[in-house]
């Protein structure tokens, strides 16, 4: 959506992020995530992050000359940034299961086979540790630069990936607003539904954008 801006805020050099478009629609991934929690996790939690943020960055321009009042920031920039960050990545990793497949082919495969034993451990060490994160987090499968190694790891709160010098390939949100409406306390069914409905296509671009980066 464009919209104009007069006045003072149209000269702001603040950048601003946007709420992005899913590429499919809310109910498109039901059975496994409902459409009304589609519609309030996207329009509602989302969308609160990246007001979050752009109010952050606002007030980060304002007070620039302010060190303390910088500092003081960094929480409501890394909270509400790495909502933002996170959850574009998810929408991406996310698509409807007659748009996808049940796994990766081709080299992310291989991979995950001789990183984790088979498909099947690494999907089981994954779910595993999304179902142990305490309180909000995420559970991500990530490439760690360092090593040429993937990984599975875990964050709390909306901490974002990058802050590990790791590289996000694939997010699962284990926050409740993810999948309370529909699965109520238990995130181990939420962990098992949600496989149905990676979209391993972005996945697999992912980590041939990181292996290619690495380089
Ligand atoms: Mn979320």
């Amino acid at each position: 959506m464009l919209v104009t801006r007069i006045g003072r805020r149209a000269l702001s050099s603040v950048p601003k992020v946007a709420l992005p478009d899913l590429d499919f629609d809310y109910g498109e991934l039901e059975p496994y995530i409902s459409a009304d929690i589609m519609r309030i996790h996207h329009s509602k939690h989302h969308q609160a992050y990246v007001n979050g943020f752009n109010a952050a960055m606002e007030q980060l321009e304002a007070h620039k000359a302010d060190p303390s009042k910088l500092i003081a920031l960094q929480s409501a920039l890394k909270f509400n940034g790495g909502g933002h960050v996170n959850h574009s990545i998810f929408w991406k990793n996310l698509a409807p299961k007659t748009q996808t497949s049940e796994a990766p082919g081709g080299l992310l495969l291989k991979d995950i086979e001789n990183t984790f034993g088979s498909f099947e451990s690494f999907k089981n060490k994954l779910s595993t540790a999304c179902a142990g994160v305490q309180g909000s987090g995420w559970g991500w499968l990530a490439y760690n630069p360092s090593t040429g190694r993937l990984e599975i790891t875990t964050m709390a709160n909306q901490d974002p990936l990058v802050i590990t010098g790791m590289i996000p390939l694939l997010g699962i949100d284990v926050w409740e607003h993810a999948y309370y409406l529909q699965y109520k306390n238990v995130r181990p069914d939420y962990l098992k539904a949600i496989w149905n409905v990676i979209h391993w296509k972005d996945v697999e671009a992912r980590y041939a954008q990181a292996l290619h980066k690495n380089q």
